[in-house]
């Protein structure tokens, strides 16, 4: 680019990179002052004939270079609708092949997605919405028994900001998303942005309080994924499978759909990740590799027992999001892939792997390192202080792709962000010395009961043990006496065992008489955030919680 092209300004309410760092990361070759869109248009030249894109369900799919045009059309489209450079638009759709062609059709008009999951409902959109002032929402017409337009209605209601939904499948009275790709691509005319400006917005992850906003820069995230997709040996000849929602960031760019583009590989999109259908698109696609949450990984590896197809072509499971059971990690490489990959990641940036060549040791009981040399981590006590190498503390980390603050949130960042610009994951890990990070818990995810602080990650795992208990989860309730209570949210393998049983179990164990529970809960099934974490701060509501 000419060096007086003019550049498009980010967004008030961004915090940027501080400028001497950001020259360290562009001086190391991390940055490459090149903006995201240009992953689809290099991809394009380079390998025009490839399949870039394709549903699970289907043979056909698009090429880099079909999807590149298409592209092109609906950027032209959301151009002629007023969705100007710089706007907000909330991006909501389910995995398949129009995510792809809306997701590079918002980034070659200049427009910064807002990458919200399919499970986001109402409350959740509302938010967005106002915090990121979004002028356009693409939502699917219903899908899973909910329908995105009736949402939709709702939202224009109390946003003035947000004039057009754009709809795929039957539109109502919003526009449908096929007028848009029926448009004529006229070439971009529209001043580049400057790459150390948000690409995209994504949302956090967290498991308790309202998501917030995360700035991701064009070149910070063009590094997470071209660096993943380095980190994982993906190439060419790879077919990707994105089965969580391809908006949250481990399908998006850890490598998923972004890494593999910038290697010229296949991303499938599936949108049903039970095993049935997952084990019959791998066996379809050929699928190398795959990205999972813990809940499914056992579940796929469980469904090795019963499924008539399983899979036989996958090199690399990436399984991060939460915490992986050794033994779960072991059943996985087992009967899935012995190409186990840990991942600990976070959308506000930092991203941990175990790498391909790992010895099962590390690959089963660790969530990996840094992917980056330049990846600043710092694991520190309640009071701020560098815990003893190998101790347990809260992971503080900045570097090449963590944020510098979350989107127009700056009480949030008052809190989140030490005065040195590192970011307080709020996670708790340990550093072996081999340099492998074990995650241990939340600094928050404690229950006070008593005057006692129990982290509720240890008391799980202690219950975990027991072979009558597929999954749980510790968390506190109210109590006038205790102040807060344990309950644990049980769901049985098969016979129920009773309170007074699941104690004798912990005593056995050595757990502390003030650390047991007070109640247990037999649940079906434990709910879940949309990308499949465990939903705490849901779960206790549901349990007479706050
Ligand atoms: C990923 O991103 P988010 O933003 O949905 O959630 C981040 C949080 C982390 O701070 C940590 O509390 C937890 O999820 N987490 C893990 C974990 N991976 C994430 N906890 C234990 N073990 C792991 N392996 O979840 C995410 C983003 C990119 C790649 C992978 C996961």
């Amino acid at each position: 680019m000419a060096p007086n092209t003019p550049r498009r300004p980010g967004p008030e309410g961004f915090v940027p990179f501080p400028a001497d760092r950001a020259a360290s990361y562009r001086a190391a070759g991390y940055w490459a002052g090149r903006t995201l869109d240009t992953l689809l248009t290099d991809a394009a030249l380079r390998w025009p004939g490839r399949i870039a894109v394709v549903d699970a369900l289907s043979d056909g799919g698009l090429s880099y270079a079909e999807l590149a045009e298409r592209a092109e059309r609906v950027a032209a489209g959301l151009g002629r609708l007023g969705i100007a450079p710089g706007d907000r638009v909330l991006l909501q759709l389910p995995n398949g092949c129009p995510f792809a062609v809306a997701l590079f059709g918002l980034l070659r008009a200049g427009a910064i997605p807002v990458m919200c999951l399919p499970g986001h409902r109402s409350a959740e959109l509302a938010h967005f919405a106002a915090v990121s002032d979004a002028t356009g929402l693409i939502i699917p017409d219903s899908a899973s028994g909910f329908d995105y337009r009736a949402m939709a209605r709702g939202l224009l209601d109390d946003h003035p900001a947000l004039r057009h939904v754009i709809v795929d499948g039957d539109p109502g009275e919003f526009t449908p998303w096929t007028q848009l790709c029926e448009d004529e691509a006229e070439g971009s005319h529209i001043p580049p942005a400057d790459p150390e400006t948000p690409a995209l917005l994504l949302v956090s992850g967290g498991t308790t309080g309202t998501p917030k906003l995360i700035p991701r820069t064009h070149e910070d995230y063009l590094f997470n994924a071209t660096a993943s997709a380095q980190v994982c040996g993906l190439g060419a000849e790879d077919v990707y499978l994105a089965v969580l929602p391809a908006g949250h960031n481990f399908p998006l760019a850890c490598p998923g759909l972004l890494g593999a583009m910038a290697v010229g590989a296949t991303t499938v999109f599936g949108a049903d990740p039970s095993p049935e259908a997952a084990f019959a698109a791998i066996a379809r696609h050929g699928v190398t590799v795959t990205a999972l949450v813990p809940a499914l990984a056992k579940l796929w590896a469980q469904a090795c027992d019963w499924e008539p197809v399983t899979p036989k072509s996958l090199r690399l499971l990436q399984v991060g999001g939460a915490r992986l059971d050794p033994a779960d990690a072991r059943l996985v490489r087992a009967t899935l892939t012995p190409g186990l990959q840990q991942v600990f990641g976070m959308a506000e940036g930092l991203l941990n792997y175990t790498r391909p060549d790992d010895p099962p040791e590390v690959v089963e009981n660790t969530q990996g390192r840094p992917l980056c040399a330049d990846d600043e981590l710092r694991i520190v006590d309640a009071a701020g202080a560098p815990v003893a190498p190998g101790d347990e503390g809260e992971l503080l980390v900045r570097g090449p792709y963590t944020l510098n603050g979350y989107f127009r949130a700056e009480r949030d960042n008052a809190r989140c962000f030490d005065p040195d610009g590192f970011y307080r994951s709020g996670d708790l890990v340990r550093r072996r010395d081999d340099g492998n990070l074990v995650v241990t818990g939340r600094v928050k995810d404690v229950i006070c009961r008593g005057g006692e602080t129990i982290a509720a990650a240890e008391l799980e795992e202690h219950l975990l043990s027991h072979s009558a208990i597929r999954s749980v989860a510790a968390v506190g309730l109210p109590d006038p006496y205790l102040g807060e209570k344990i309950c644990a949210a049980v769901v049985f393998a098969g016979t129920p065992l009773d309170l007074a049983e699941l104690n004798a179990h912990l005593d056995e164990r050595g757990v502390a008489a003030h650390a047991r529970p007070d109640m247990l809960v037999a649940m079906a099934a434990l709910p879940t955030t949309p990308i499949g974490k465990v939903d705490k701060k849901g779960l206790a509501r549901r349990l007479g919680g706050p």
